[in-house]
């Protein structure tokens, strides 16, 4: 099984990136972004509490994400392997999903970090938010803080998978292609 771990700072291409992985690999994309806009969008109350921390640039509790996570590796019991798009986001989420993945005989295959400078994140974001009508992307206050949440409570996620040998990074900076190939290179050791 292909279980990938895409990880960077909010803007770096993780969302684009997994798009392209899908199609080439037939995975099973789970961002936890796009599941937690979904809740939003259907205006559950886990929808609501997690609106608030969101448009203000802060982590949703570990539980609901890791929640969220475990039910969709339960109904997606066939899959060839999956794509983490922004989880894990703190080492208490990487622990659980080891944990969940280990209960189904599997596990991470590796991580795949995007660099990208601040700047360029902000950049790419506020662009976004133009056309996307996020609120968490049409400020420029809340893009830092979110970049401020990510040095402090996800970037330890690194170490976490060092630690296990499984960490590799690639520049984020270039064409959605270039990158593409960079990670079509990792893949293949995989
Ligand atoms: P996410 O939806 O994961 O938001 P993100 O990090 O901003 O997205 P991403 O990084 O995928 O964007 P992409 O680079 O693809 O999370 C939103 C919020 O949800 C979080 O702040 C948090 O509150 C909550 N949340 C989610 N998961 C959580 C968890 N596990 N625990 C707790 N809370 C959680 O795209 C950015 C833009 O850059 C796009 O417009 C794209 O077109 C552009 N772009 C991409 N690649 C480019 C390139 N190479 N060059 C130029 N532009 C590029």
């Amino acid at each position: 099984m292909l279980n990938l771990v895409l990880f960077g700072p909010p803007g770096a291409g993780k969302g684009t990136q997994s798009q392209k992985l899908i199609e080439k690999h037939g995975l099973i994309h789970l961002s936890t972004g796009d599941l937690l806009r979904g809740e939003i969008a259907q205006g559950t109350e886990l929808g609501l509490e997690a609106k608030k921390l969101m448009d203000d640039g802060k982590l949703v509790p570990d539980a609901v994400v890791i929640g969220m996570i475990s039910n969709k590796l339960d109904s997606n019991k066939n899959a060839k392997g999956f794509i983490f798009d922004g989880f894990p986001r703190t080492v208490a989420q990487a622990e659980a999903l080891d944990s969940l993945l280990e209960s189904k005989a599997s596990a991470i295959s590796g991580m795949i970090a995007l660099e990208v400078n601040d700047d360029e994140l902000e950049r790419r974001l506020l662009e976004r938010g133009k056309l996307s009508g996020r609120p968490d992307d049409a400020n420029p206050e809340v893009i830092r803080k979110r970049i401020v949440e990510y040095n402090d409570k996800t970037a330890p996620v690194a170490g976490f998978y060092k630690g296990q040998d499984k960490f590799t990074s690639i520049n984020g900076v270039g064409s959605v292609d270039e990158i593409f190939t960079q990670i079509g290179e990792v893949v293949k050791e995989y």
